[in-house]
C-alpha cells in the first residue's frame, strides 16, 4: 500500500543538516564557508565564460564574469547574440541570485515515515537513484513502462527525455504548452501550416503598426521583443494596444483599448468587418495566397462595429479609426499573437481570429509583420530506436484533442487519475524544472493526481512546492554551474550558442545530464547516452557545424548563414502553404474536418455576480513565475504583488491603497496568504489584476513565504479549449475578504 503523500516543508530538516550531512559534503562545504579561499576549481580557468539565461525561455547569451577569487561577480549579454543584442533584463542580470540563494537544495532527499509523521531524510545520489529506477521497475513490469511520465520545462529535458523515452514511454509534456502558448501554434497551424515558436518569428524591428492583443509586451520581458519594440516607437511605428488593464505599452500606444475582458473575438471580427466592407484588405496577397475568402466576408458581414461596441465597450469609432491604421500601415503591420494565450477555452478560435486578420493585412511573409525563420540543424549522434509504446496519454483522453502538437501537461496530469472506463493510469512521474502546483490550475486535482502515484520523482534548485509532495528530490546544479544542451533558436538568422559552468556546483548538487546518464545506467539505458561527458556530446555535435567546443566556449554565440534569402515571400512568389488546400487558410478545412467552426465565432463567457471581479494576472519585469521568487537581487527589486483594484470599486468596499486584504473566489477557495492592494484607474472596474508567482507555500523558501497571493490558488474554474485541451484560467471572479476564517457552508 502506498500511503498518502503529504505536502513536506522540507524546512522541518534543520539547515545545517542539510548543508553539512555526510562526509563528501563537509569538505565542500568548508571550502566553500572559507571566505577568502576559491571553491572555483574547474579547468576553465577564464575570466568570462559563456552561458544563456535559464532565468526565463527567450534563453539571452551571455558572459559570466568573476572576480580575482572565482566569486561570480555580474553576468552581461553576448553582443553577437541575435537574442539580446548584447543586453540582458534585469531578470538575467539578477540570475546570479539564483547561485547565490541560501535557500537552494542541497542534497538529495527520500521522504520517509519518522513515528508516523512523513518527513525528508538525506541520501546519498546512488541510493536516491537507485530508488527511483527501482520503482520504474516496478512500473513496468506491474503496468508497462508507457506508465511513466516526464514533466520538464527547462534545459536539462533532453537528457530526461532521453531515459524516459528509452524506458518506453511517450509521456513528455511541459506546462508551456496547454498553459500557454499551445493555442496559438495550432491556430496558426490551421491557417499558415506553420507555427509561431519560440523565439516568434515577428518583425517588430521593421513594423509600423504594433497591435497587442492581451500580449503585453514590457511586462513581459522577453529580451528581443522589447527592444524591437521600443525601436519600432523610435521609428514611429504606431501602438495599439487592447488590454482591461493600462499596462505599459498601454502608456507607450496611440490607441489603447479597455476592452470588456473576454470579448476579443467580438472585436477581432469587426476589425475584420470594417477591412473587407472599405475594401482595405490585400487584395493581391488575398486572391493569391488565401483560401476560403467569399465564406469570412460573408460570415463577418453583420458584425459591424456598432455590433462590437455593444459586447467590447470599445466605441465604433475606435474600431473603425485602428482597423484603418492597421491597414494603412499594411503589409507592415503585425497582429501580435501573444505568448500566454490560454484565457477563455476559446482561445484557438481567437488566435485563429488573430492568424485570419493578419493575413487580411497581408503580414504573414512580409517585412514588418511575420518573417519566415531559420534555425541551425545540428546533426544528432545516432542512437538505437527508441521502443514503442504500446499506448500514451493521449489514449485517456477519449479521442479528444487530436490537433494539439505537443503533450499536454494537463491531460497528463488527468491520465494519472483512474477512471473506470480509461484504462491509461500514468504510475510514475518525473517532473524537471516545472513546479507543477502553481503552474497547472486546479491544484486540488494536481494533488488527487500525485496522491495516485507510485513515484514521484522531482528534480528541481529550489525547495519549490512541487519538491514537498516528491518521493525523492533531486537537487540540480544551476546553470551557472553546469553545461547543458546547445542553445539552438530560431531568428533571422540561425544561430547557437553554449551554455558551460563558470564556478562548481554548489554543494552536493549535480547537472541534468549526469543525473539522467547516472539513471539511465540503473535502469540499463546507457545506450542512449554514448558519450561519457556532456563535454564529449557537444564537442562531437559542434564538430558536425564546423565549430567546436573549444570555439564555442571562446565566443559563446556562433551566428551561421541563411541558406536561402527567403526572410520575406518574394514580390509575386508562388507559395504552396502546409494545409489541406496549399493556401492560407481563411476558412479552416481541419477544423471542419474535426467538427469545429472553420471560421471563429463569438460566443458570450459568464461574468462576474455582484460583489465579484474577474481575475487577470500577467508579468512583472523583474521576475518569472514562481522561479524567481526567492532570488535575493529580484525580491530586492519587487517581493510580493498587489492587486490592482479600480477606484470605484475601491470606494465602494471601502479599501485603501496598501491595505492587506484576503481574496476569495466563487468557489470559496480563500487565499492563504493576504495581499496588498493597489488602488489604480489603470483596471477596469469589472476586474482585479495581479502578479503571477506568488504566495509561496513553502517556509523553506525564507524570501518569498507568505508573500501575496499565488493566482493559480484562486483559479479552480478551467475552461478547457475543445480543439486542443488548453486550459483557459481567466474565467475565475473573487470578491474581497478581511480575514481568512473559512466561512461556514
Ligand atoms: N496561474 C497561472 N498559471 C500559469 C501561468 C500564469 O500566468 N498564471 N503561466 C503559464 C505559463 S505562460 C507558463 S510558460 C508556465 C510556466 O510554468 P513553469 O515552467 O512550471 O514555471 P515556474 O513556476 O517558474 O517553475 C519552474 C521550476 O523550475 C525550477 N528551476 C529553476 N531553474 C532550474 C534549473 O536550472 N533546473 C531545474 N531542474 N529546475 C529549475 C524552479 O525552482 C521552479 O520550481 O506556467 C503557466 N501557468
Ligand atoms: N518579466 C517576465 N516576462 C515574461 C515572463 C515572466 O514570467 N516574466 N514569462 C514569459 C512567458 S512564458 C510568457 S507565456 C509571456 C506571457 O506574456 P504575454 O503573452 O505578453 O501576456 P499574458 O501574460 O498572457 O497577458 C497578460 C495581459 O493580458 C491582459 N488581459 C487579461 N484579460 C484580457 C482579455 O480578456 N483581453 C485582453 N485583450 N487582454 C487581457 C492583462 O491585463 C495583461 O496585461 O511572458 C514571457 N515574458
Ligand atoms: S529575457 Fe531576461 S530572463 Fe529571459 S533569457 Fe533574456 S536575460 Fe534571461
Ligand atoms: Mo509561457
Amino acid at each position: 500500500m502506498k500511503s498518502r503523500r503529504q505536502f513536506i516543508k522540507i524546512s522541518s530538516l534543520s539547515a545545517a543538516g542539510l548543508i553539512f550531512g555526510g562526509g563528501l559534503l563537509d569538505s565542500l562545504a568548508s571550502s566553500i564557508l572559507k571566505e577568502n579561499q576559491s571553491y572555483f576549481k574547474g579547468p576553465f580557468d577564464f575570466t568570462r565564460t559563456p552561458t544563456y539565461c535559464e532565468v526565463c525561455f527567450w534563453k539571452c547569451a551571455g558572459w559570466v564574469y568573476k572576480d580575482e577569487n572565482g566569486r561570480i561577480k555580474k553576468i552581461i549579454g553576448n553582443d553577437d547574440d541575435p537574442n539580446c543584442n548584447g543586453r540582458f533584463c534585469p531578470r538575467g542580470t539578477g540570475g546570479v541570485g539564483m547561485h547565490y540563494d541560501e535557500d537552494r537544495l542541497k542534497t538529495p532527499l527520500i521522504r520517509t515515515e519518522e513515528r508516523g509523521k512523513q518527513t525528508f531524510r538525506e541520501a546519498s545520489w546512488d541510493e536516491a537513484l537507485e530508488y527511483i529506477a527501482s520503482k520504474m521497475k516496478e512500473i513496468k513490469e506491474e503496468h508497462g513502462p508507457e506508465c511513466t511520465a516526464l514533466f520538464s520545462h527547462g534545459s536539462g529535458g533532453k537528457y530526461f527525455g532521453k531515459v524516459i523515452k528509452g524506458f518506453g514511454s511517450r509521456n513528455i509534456a511541459a506546462p508551456s504548452y496547454a498553459q500557454c502558448r499551445g493555442p496559438r501554434e495550432v491556430a496558426f497551424i490551421a491557417t499558415y501550416g506553420s507555427g509561431v515558436n519560440s523565439p516568434e518569428n515577428t518583425d517588430i524591428r521593421d513594423t509600423k503598426c504594433l497591435v497587442l492583443i492581451g500580449a503585453h509586451i514590457g511586462e513581459n520581458m522577453h529580451n528581443g521583443q522589447v527592444q524591437e519594440m521600443s525601436d519600432a516607437i523610435d521609428k514611429g511605428a504606431t501602438i495599439i494596444t487592447v488590454d482591461p488593464r493600462f499596462s505599459t505599452a498601454a502608456s507607450k500606444s496611440k490607441f489603447w483599448l479597455p476592452i470588456k475582458p473576454a470579448t476579443d473575438i467580438a472585436l477581432l471580427l469587426s476589425w475584420m468587418h470594417v477591412i473587407i466592407s472599405e475594401e482595405l484588405y490585400d487584395k493581391k496577397y488575398v486572391e493569391k495566397y488565401t483560401y476560403g475568402f467569399d465564406q469570412l466576408k460573408a460570415h463577418v458581414k453583420n458584425f459591424t462595429p456598432e455590433w462590437a461596441y455593444g459586447i467590447t465597450t470599445i466605441k465604433p469609432d475606435q474600431i473603425r479609426e485602428t482597423a484603418r491604421t492597421m491597414a494603412h500601415a499594411a503589409p507592415a503591420v503585425l497582429v501580435h499573437p501573444g505568448r500566454h494565450v490560454t484565457w477563455y477555452g476559446d482561445d484557438t478560435q481567437r488566435l485563429r481570429a488573430v492568424a485570419i486578420l493578419n493575413a487580411l493585412l497581408g503580414s504573414w511573409g512580409r517585412r514588418g509583420g511575420f518573417y519566415n525563420p531559420d534555425k541551425a540543424s545540428v546533426p544528432h549522434y545516432h542512437l538505437p530506436p527508441y521502443p514503442k509504446p504500446e499506448k500514451t496519454w493521449r489514449d485517456a483522453m477519449g479521442g479528444k484533442y487530436i490537433l494539439a502538437d505537443l503533450a499536454l501537461a494537463s491531460g497528463v496530469c488527468d491520465a494519472s487519475i483512474p477512471t473506470p472506463d480509461l484504462d491509461c493510469s500514468i504510475r510514475g512521474w518525473i517532473v524537471n524544472g516545472t513546479n507543477l502546483i502553481n503552474t497547472l490550475p486546479d491544484q486540488k486535482k494536481t494533488i488527487d493526481a500525485i496522491q495516485k502515484l507510485d513515484l514521484l520523482a522531482v528534480v528541481d534548485t529550489m525547495p519549490m512546492e512541487i519538491t514537498g509532495y516528491a518521493d525523492v528530490v533531486l537537487p540540480e546544479c544551476v546553470y551557472l554551474e553546469r553545461y547543458d544542451s546547445l542553445r539552438i533558436s530560431q531568428g533571422r538568422e540561425p544561430s547557437i550558442a553554449l551554455r558551460m559552468p563558470a564556478v562548481d556546483p554548489l554543494y552536493n548538487s549535480k547537472p541534468a545530464y549526469w543525473i539522467a546518464r547516472e539513471l539511465a545506467k540503473k535502469l540499463d539505458l546507457l545506450e542512449y547516452f554514448p558519450f561519457e561527458t556532456i563535454e564529449e556530446e557537444l564537442d562531437w555535435e559542434l564538430k558536425q557545424v564546423g565549430s567546436s567546443l573549444e570555439e564555442m566556449q571562446k565566443i559563446g554565440v556562433k551566428r551561421l548563414e541563411r541558406e536561402v534569402d527567403d526572410l520575406y515571400f518574394a514580390d509575386g512568389e508562388d507559395i504552396e502553404f502546409d494545409t489541406n488546400t496549399g493556401k492560407i487558410e481563411l476558412y479552416s478545412t481541419v477544423l471542419e474536418e474535426e467538427g469545429f467552426d472553420p471560421i471563429p465565432v463569438y460566443t458570450p463567457h459568464p461574468e462576474p455576480s455582484e460583489g465579484f471581479y474577474r481575475l487577470i494576472y500577467g508579468r512583472a519585469p523583474m521576475h518569472t513565475f514562481s522561479r524567481t521568487a526567492n532570488n535575493p537581487n529580484l525580491t530586492d527589486l519587487m517581493s510580493e504583488n498587489s492587486v490592482w483594484v479600480n477606484p470605484k470599486v475601491a470606494k465602494e468596499w471601502d479599501l485603501k491603497n496598501d491595505q492587506y486584504i484576503y481574496l476569495e473566489n466563487q468557489d470559496g477557495v480563500v487565499s492563504d496568504f493576504p495581499i496588498k492592494v493597489r488602488v489604480t484607474e489603470r483596471i477596469r472596474w469589472d476586474s482585479v489584476y495581479m502578479v503571477h508567482g506568488f504566495g509561496h507555500a513553502d517556509k523553506r523558501l525564507k524570501r518569498c513565504f507568505g508573500k501575496g497571493v499565488s493566482d493559480t490558488q484562486m483559479i479552480t474554474n478551467v475552461m478547457i479549449d475543445p480543439i486542443m485541451g488548453g486550459t483557459g484560467m481567466r474565467g475565475n471572479f473573487v470578491t474581497f475578504r478581511f480575514d481568512n476564517k473559512k466561512t461556514e457552508v
